[in-house]
Formats: C-alpha cells, structure tokens, sequence
C-alpha cells in the first residue's frame, strides 16, 4: 500500500475551488461505486473523473498510480491530510450536496458528537447548518422526513458560552426566526447538567430542542453556492 495522495481543490489550477462540470464529457457510466484504474497523474484521473457520469471526486494513490473515482459524497470519510476534489454541478453545489437559496447542504450518514461535527464539516470546507428562515428550515425538513437513515441533525447553534443566551456559531443571535419545540430551551441534557448545543429531532418533528453537547446525533453542514 501506497501513501495516499488526496489533493485540494483550492490550492491548485481549477477552477474556483471545484471542478467544472462538462456535459460534453459525461459518455461513461460505471456500475459501481468506486472505479480505480491506474493514470499517469493525478490531472488524468480529474479527467477520467469528469468523463464519469455521477463522479464527485477523486483519490489519487501516487505510489501505484491509482486513480479512485468516488461516486458519492454521503458516506464520505474526512482525511486529515486533506482532501477531495470536488465535481460541481450546474446549481453552483458540489454532486452530493442540496442547493437552498444561497447555500449548498450535505446530510452525512455519519453520528457524532457535536464538536466531531463541527471537525467534520470543517473538513468539507463547512458549517454546521444555520437555518435563518423558513424557507431553508422547511426544504430541510423535507429532506429529513424522506432520509429514513436521518434521526437527529446538529444545527450551528448554542448557548454555551451564555446560558440561555443562544447564539448562531457565525456569531448571530438566535431570535426572530425560530423553531424552538414546546418546552425548548429547557437547559435538560441526558447525563450532563447542562442542554448547550442545538439540534433539530424527529421525534419531535425536526422542530428545535436543546441538548447535550456530548451526545450523538448527524451533523448537517453546509457551505456557500458558486
Ligand atoms: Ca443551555
Ligand atoms: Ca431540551
């Protein structure tokens, strides 16, 4: 094995951080989810990627020459040496991702705490979600109520530095618009003393409620559209 070469986008020649999506060059359709071939380099396999209908980024092995061409973002595995390319689709969001007004949405099917989430997001160049109106809150909740896997999502959002204060992680307070379940806030955390951190629940109908920072649930990040 080989030391896995993952590069970024960002740092390199293409174009605003993701790949460009050309129709022209979607004329392969692979049955699997992962296709490996060997390439010269790793602009070779960004190529064979673009060819390849449904491909969302590459991983590029530079030891064997390895070309792996991922077909889905969803169960995506951040790398710490950083990273993936991206193919973006025509909406201005990366293949994968959930295009709402200005921003592009992923719901991993992953369950961590809410700082992993934070980690995790990061990785993908990301936030945890802030939902500012009911426009992104309801697009949202349609996604969640059909995605039978999701169960509770992680929201950029607490009160952890002011109890009771809660405050969006970019900075904004939480009021106006909000989705707060009957009793929440109510400060109840399981096994902690505290309920810090904001997620939003199915069994309460993806309405908001207050929780322990340490407990499990699915981040849903986002990042601005091209
Ligand atoms: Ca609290
Ligand atoms: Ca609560």
């Amino acid at each position: 094995m080989g030391i896995i070469l993952y590069v970024t986008c960002p740092y390199i020649d293409c174009l605003e951080g993701y790949w460009k999506l050309s129709a022209s060059l979607r004329n392969y359709l692979p049955d699997s989810d992962l296709v490996t071939t060997t390439t010269a380099s790793y602009k070779t396999c960004m190529i064979l990627c673009l060819m390849t209908d449904g491909c969302c980024f590459i991983s590029y092995i530079a030891s064997s020459s390895e070309c792996v061409r991922h077909r889905k973002m969803l169960n995506y595995t951040p790398q710490t040496s950083s990273s993936v390319w991206n193919l973006m689709k025509d909406d201005g969001c990366p293949c994968g991702w959930y295009r709402v007004q200005t921003t592009c949405l992923i719901f991993p099917n992953v369950y961590l705490t809410r700082d992993e989430s934070l980690v995790y997001c990061q990785r993908m160049d990301a936030t945890l979600a802030e939902i500012i109106n009911d426009e992104k809150y309801q697009f949202i909740v349609g996604i969640a109520k059909v995605k039978t896997e999701i169960t509770d999502l992680w929201l950029g959002g607490s009160d952890i530095s002011n109890e009771g204060t809660w405050l969006w992680n970019s900075g904004l307070p939480i009021t106006g618009f909000t989705k707060w379940s009957s009793s929440a806030p109510d400060n109840y955390g399981k096994n902690t003393n505290n309920a810090d951190c904001l997620y939003m629940g199915s069994w309460i109908d993806f309405y908001w409620d207050d929780c322990g920072c340490a407990e499990i649930k699915s981040p849903l990040c986002e990042k601005p559209s091209l």
